[in-house]
């Protein structure tokens, strides 16, 4: 509870992205994935679609695959035909719904050795004792190891983070058999209306998306808020190409929970989320600082979103 505290307390006010998820919020942005309005889930699908022999063509074979925020499960499946993993690594935050997840897709995939590892990778990504014991039971500590991060999730990380959260997965896939590396999807900068657009949908669902985290804050912090006072506030920031999310006070209210409390004045926002936008020059500028070797790129037909093949 640190981190909340001193977040709603801090001068301007900031929550961390990741409290968008509990079981509503992940409906939500299933949710907001099937948006006209929201094109990276969609873009980056099309991409591994069309380019789905390239991609097959350098990731190694017989390797590790290891999913970075897995969820459900689903989008590393999707590409397990192109992939071809020997065994699945999932990792994620939210622990109940990975085992799930994972049950779920042992019932599909019998053969494939899968493995669930929960753990907050954005303070420090690295393999538990246990996974890699577990590895070296199966025989497979020496493979190729691929980690794949879709959906343009880096984009939660300001970029010297992400350089951070880059280099430790390297050294992960570096630890084992060559050839191994990270595939990534990224979302690139483009025209403000598309970016806004994608933030602020007509339906309302990424308002309700981002309120929802104070009604997860309310239960887990037993606060007070009270959603009809806060609006849901999305924009693109030019030079720092990024978009950011806050919610906004609609009055002069205070809020409550266990221990404390605050004031805020109407207009003062709670700063919930970044979402970087990148250029394809400078995220294979990143990749190189964090110590891949070679890169490869795939993107769609508009250029709104980057795929990256990278080798550790
Ligand atoms: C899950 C971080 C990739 O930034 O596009 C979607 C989250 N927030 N709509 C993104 C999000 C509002 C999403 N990521």
């Amino acid at each position: 509870m640190g981190e909340l505290n001193a977040g709603l307390l801090s001068s301007k006010a900031h929550i961390s992205p990741k409290y968008f998820y509990d079981a509503q919020g992940s409906r939500l942005f299933d949710a907001i994935t099937a948006l006209d309005e929201y094109y990276p889930t969609r873009t980056e699908a099309a991409i591994f679609d069309s380019d789905a022999t390239e991609i097959s063509r350098v990731i190694p074979t017989r390797a590790v695959l290891i999913d970075l925020g897995a969820g459900n499960c689903a989008k590393a499946e999707r590409l397990f035909p192109i992939l071809n993993p020997d065994a699945y690594l999932a990792v994620d935050i939210s622990s109940e719904f990975l085992f799930e997840a994972l049950q779920g897709l042992g019932q599909r995939h019998p053969e494939l050795p899968r493995y669930a590892l929960a753990m907050d990778f954005s303070a420090r990504f690295e393999l538990s004792d246990s996974s890699t014991a577990w590895l070296a039971e199966k025989g497979l500590d020496d493979r190729p190891r691929v980690v794949f991060y879709p959906g343009s999730s880096i984009g939660n990380f300001a970029p010297h983070e992400a350089l951070g959260l880059l280099q430790q997965v390297r050294a992960v896939c570096a630890a084992a058999g060559p050839g191994g590396g990270l595939l990534i999807g990224v979302d690139r900068v483009k025209s403000r209306t598309v970016l806004e657009a994608a933030y602020d949908d007509a339906l309302g669902v990424t308002a309700a998306f981002n309120l929802n985290l104070l009604r997860h804050l309310n239960r887990v912090l037993g606060a007070d808020f009270v959603l009809a006072h806060w609006k849901h506030v999305a924009f693109y920031c030019d030079h720092k190409s990024r978009i950011e999310m806050h919610l906004e006070s609609l009055c002069e209210q205070t809020v409550r929970w266990p221990g404390a409390e605050r004031l805020f004045r109407t207009g003062e926002r709670i700063h919930t989320e970044h979402s970087y936008k990148w250029r394809p020059q400078d995220f294979q500028t990143l990749l190189t600082q964090a110590g891949f070797t070679s890169t490869e790129h795939w993107t769609d037909a508009e250029q709104w979103f980057s795929v990256f093949w990278a080798t550790a």
